[in-house]
């Protein structure tokens, strides 16, 4: 039986374990990143596990999310960062370089490579042929030191494309296709792999803002063939040497199958509030909008850029719409103002900010109250561009651009002829902003720099024998990490202060739960389907360890954040019955007698008790041997420092 291109990367990787579906494989990791909001924590880690020098061969650390700096935080915490990396062997992309996923997949990703980020849009590098993808910081930290990743063998899904994109159409569209189908819980457990002959439609950009948003499947990650088209991308990033040609198998296998005819997809969005909630722009009709924003990691690409240049040159903004554009990269930046193209945005009336994630978390740019806000992002959760009631439209940067020049929903293709922007040859590239390590002989001799805003991690401890506690809050299905612990301009610059920032655990849903968490001291958190989706942010895992959750029982987690309650030590359960669920009620005093004991006898299914109301309710603790020991350690920093 032959293999996935995913399942090759893997087996050459492979450091433990079989890879049977649904069991535990342990990875060797050969490039790492992280970027500045889980960057400091994950330094932090990697400073407590006591590795002098990272044991990558490419660890990059990207300064791009908390740009906006409106204190002492961000600033401190960047130079913590820079310093830190300086002396362990991590590279530093300096703030202004761009978006962590887009300067990696122009300036280090490589083919048939294994890639871990503390962002959980790492899969972009999947555009490349890498197997890319986001982990918690902890993960990362121990990586770099390194120790395996461990994930639990996907299943493997073949998405088949086949025709070509009709004019004005986009790989965004692709990929709202993909999510209307698979849905935000679809791709739990899997892999995603593009192939077909639609595929040498696509140029690399392209290909990336598909892998780039299968996170928001819920999928491990997302990866498509590395072929000629990425070897004319890397020879353009004036990197062909790194090109390695990686194709599935004729005889490979995959579990699911999935078609698409590209010639019949059309412009589309993702409306409020999931990136599955999807309407073709003309079943939405011609609302009006208020806000349109271009960029992200996501689409913010040379290619995405010279359409929306080509789009809005000559023209001008609406006049009831802000329109603000993010370019990906100093490479893509630097580009369109050598080209022209950034003066025909500058003309129209566009607002130019710098090269980071900025509006795309809330640092900046929150759209008026109840504002109708169309962005080439992927993420729309309630809430997450700083605005309560503001409704965010997923969309590509054409549909983007179209409609802000006519202050409705607009299918760009009524633009008419479509312009063809070809792949350049030779991208702009240098990297004078990434920072080199110091050598082996001068790393000793740099002072790391931490600023007042740092506190250390959050106080562990190891698995109680009994765990006997009310429940502290009750939530619905869907939960986002973003309702966990909320992002934005306010409450980023916490990061590394996890006390502080514990103070905005759950505000989103109940802004009572950290005082009361607090007040109970120790408590247990139970929620419904996809507990979790979303970011890699283990803040949503060290926040409620910090208000002493012990445990988080729910009817289905997603992926990385399940790992990071585990590396919090924080035990992840499942309903064995999901009607269950509604036998618990906030406030009841609930009981897993024995969990210790149990747990280390390698028992999945425990019994809880509803004290209250007497019920015995089964649920599961799925629990490898690794991470049993990890959950039985208090997570995964005392479990490293003792096993090393
Ligand atoms: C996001 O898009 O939600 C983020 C902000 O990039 C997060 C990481 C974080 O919370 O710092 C992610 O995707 O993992
Ligand atoms: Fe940054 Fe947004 Fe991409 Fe997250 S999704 S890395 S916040 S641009």
């Amino acid at each position: 039986m032959g293999y996935t291109i995913a399942q090759k990367i893997i087996k050459a990787h492979l450091l433990s374990g079989d890879m049977t579906v649904g069991s535990e494989v342990g990875l060797k990791i050969d490039q790492t990143l992280t970027q500045d909001a889980t960057g400091t924590m994950a330094y932090l880690e990697f400073e407590a596990i006591g590795v002098p020098r990272v044991k990558t061969e490419k660890s990059v650390a990207y300064i791009d999310h908390n740009t906006l700096q409106t204190g002492f935080e961000n600033a401190d915490d960047h130079r913590f960062i820079q310093t830190v990396c300086k002396k362990h062997g991590i590279y530093f992309s300096r703030p202004g370089n761009g978006i962590c996923h887009q300067v990696h997949l122009e300036r280090f990703g490589k083919p048939g490579k294994t890639l871990i980020g503390s962002d959980s849009h790492t899969p972009t590098g999947g555009g490349i042929g890498m197997l890319a993808i986001g982990a918690g910081g902890l993960d990362v930290a121990v990586a770099m030191g390194g120790g395996a990743y461990y994930i639990s063998m996907p299943k493997m899904v073949r998405v088949n494309l086949t025709g070509k994109l009709q004019a004005w159409v986009s790989a965004k569209d692709i990929i709202l296709e993909v999510l209307r189908i698979m849905s935000v819980k679809g791709g739990v457990g899997k892999i995603i792999e593009y192939g077909g002959e639609g595929v040498k439609t696509l140029t690399v950009p392209e290909r990336a803002t598909i892998t780039n948003m299968g996170a928001e499947l819920g999928a491990t990650t997302s990866v498509f063939p590395s072929d000629e088209i990425t070897r004319s991308f890397m020879k353009a990033q004036g990197r062909e040497e790194d090109w390695i040609e990686l194709s599935p198998d004729a005889d490979a296998v995959y579990d699911e199958v999935i078609d698409i005819d590209l010639s019949k997809l059309v412009p589309m969005a993702a409306c409020p509030h999931s990136p599955d909630n999807v309407k073709t722009i003309e079943e939405i009709g011609p609302q009006k909008i208020d806000q349109v924003c271009i960029g992200s990691c996501t689409n913010s690409s040379y290619l995405d850029l010279m359409r929306v240049a080509a789009i809005l040159k000559g023209k001008t903004v609406h006049p009831d719409v802000s329109l603000a554009i993010a370019p990906g990269s100093k490479q893509v930046y630097n580009m369109l103002a050598k080209n022209g193209a950034l003066a025909d945005i500058i003309e129209a009336g566009a607002r130019i900010l710098e090269c980071a994630c900025g509006p795309c978390i809330g640092m900046g740019q929150s759209p008026n109250s109840k504002g109708i806000s169309l962005r080439t992002f992927n993420r729309n959760f309630e809430g997450r561009s700083g605005t309560r009631d503001g409704q965010i439209y997923l969309v590509s940067p054409e549909t983007a651009a179209a409609s802000a020049l006519t202050g409705v929903f607009t299918d760009p293709r009524t633009l008419g002829e479509a312009v063809n922007i070809p792949l350049p040859e030779k991208f702009d590239y240098n990297d004078n902003m990434v920072a080199a390590p110091a050598s082996e002989e001068e790393m000793d001799s740099v002072e790391v720099l931490r600023g007042p805003n740092i506190k250390p991690y959050p106080s562990t401890a190891p698995l109680a024998e009994n765990i006997d506690v009310p429940c502290s809050l009750k939530v619905g299905d869907n939960i986002t990490t973003d309702h966990i612990m909320p992002a934005g301009a306010k409450i980023l610059p916490l990061r590394s202060n996890i006390p502080a920032i514990s103070e905005h655990c759950f505000t989103v849903c109940d802004k009572d739960f950290p005082a009361r968490a607090k007040q109970l001291g120790s408590s247990i958190i139970v929620g419904g389907v996809n507990y979790g989706q979303g970011s890699s942010r283990e803040h949503a895992a060290l926040a409620p360890l910090y208000l002493g959750i012990k445990a988080v029982v729910v009817k289905s987690f997603a992926r990385i954040h399940r790992a990071n309650l585990i590396n919090a030590g924080i035990l992840p359960l499942t309903f064995v019955n999901e009607a269950d669920y509604d036998s618990i009620s906030q406030g009841d005093e609930l009981s897993l007698p024995n969990v210790r004991q149990l747990i280390a006898d390698g028992k999945t299914e425990l019994t809880l008790i509803n004290k209250t109301t007497g019920k015995e309710i089964p649920v599961l603790c799925e629990l490898s041997g690794r991470t049993k020991d990890i959950i039985l350690a208090g997570g995964l920093l005392d479990y490293t420092k003792h096993n090393g």
